[in-house]
């Protein structure tokens, strides 16, 4: 038999989930009294800082543009073409093997091919990406809900960040590229793991056939070529501990614009 206590909790998850859900449509107040929404906040900045504080900002949507607003060109930074056999294989066949798996600190690890994240809620957004290098670039992505899937595998209590493993090294055969959010980000809704850019499938260039988009945050967040995410408790274990690629190098792990 099941404990009552952890039926209640993963009911209280779910539930949460849901009330996120409604409540960014009908605005911050039913949020901002909602105290799984506070708990998750809290949690997930590690902060006892006051929620009024932390609420407005964190669900604040970035700025949105029109059709005509979109760049002419669109760079591609960093990896540009992995050259991991593993990545290579899947080109290939035009990712028809691919399948982005998600596990840690889940209620039920999966994995799904791109077929099936195209039939889960996805969002389609005009935004702007801002690289520390300094450039600016403007795209319409669309993808699944971060918040969609983290709904379908159900995050654990204890899972605090989201972390996102990718394919590429900048370097042969150095670090592989990561990135991680905390609950808040990960399940903003502007927050997607887009498989189209520009009305067109993702192109290797710019991270085919997943990536990440998480748009109150710099360029560097926003990983390409996702292989697999993980719902951890802490990432000081993960890479150098920072909760990033160019976090262990020197990076803010929060990269607000
Ligand atoms: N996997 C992976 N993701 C990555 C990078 C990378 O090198 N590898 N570079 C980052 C940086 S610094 C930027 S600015 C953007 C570049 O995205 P773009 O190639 O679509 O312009 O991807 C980010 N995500
Ligand atoms: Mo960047």
């Amino acid at each position: 038999m099941t404990p009552p206590r952890r039926v209640s909790r993963r009911q209280f998850g779910i539930r949460g989930l849901q009330l996120l859900g409604v409540s960014l449509l009908t605005g911050c107040d039913a949020l901002s009294q909602s105290s799984w929404f506070a708990g998750l906040l809290e949690r997930a900045e590690g902060l006892t800082r006051a929620v009024q504080k932390a609420i407005t900002p964190r669900l604040a949507l970035a700025r949105e543009f029109a059709e005509a607003d979109r760049s002419r060109v669109f760079p591609g930074n960093g990896t540009v073409d992995p050259s991991e056999p593993d990545y290579q294989a899947l080109t290939g066949t035009g990712f028809s093997a691919y399948r982005l798996e998600i596990g840690g600190l889940v209620e039920r690890p999966a994995s799904f091919s791109l077929a099936e994240l195209r039939s889960l809620p996805s969002r389609t957004q005009i935004t702007r990406h801002d690289c520390v290098e300094g450039w600016s670039a403007i795209a319409k992505w669309k993808g699944v809900r971060l918040a969609a899937l983290l709904e379908r595998v159900g995050v654990k209590p204890g899972a605090r960040y989201v972390v996102v493993h990718c394919f590429d090294a900048l370097r042969e055969g150095g670090e592989k590229y990561y990135e991680s959010l905390d609950l808040g980000d990960a399940l903003h809704e502007q927050t997607i793991l887009a498989y189209d850019m520009n009305d067109h499938a993702l192109p290797v260039t710019n991270g085919a056939p997943l990536r990440l988009r998480v748009e109150r945050q710099l360029g560097y967040k926003a990983a390409k070529y996702v292989r697999r995410v993980e719902l951890v408790e802490r990432f000081d274990t993960i890479g150098q501990g920072k909760g990033g690629y160019w976090e262990d190098r020197g990076y803010e792990w929060w990269a607000g614009i």
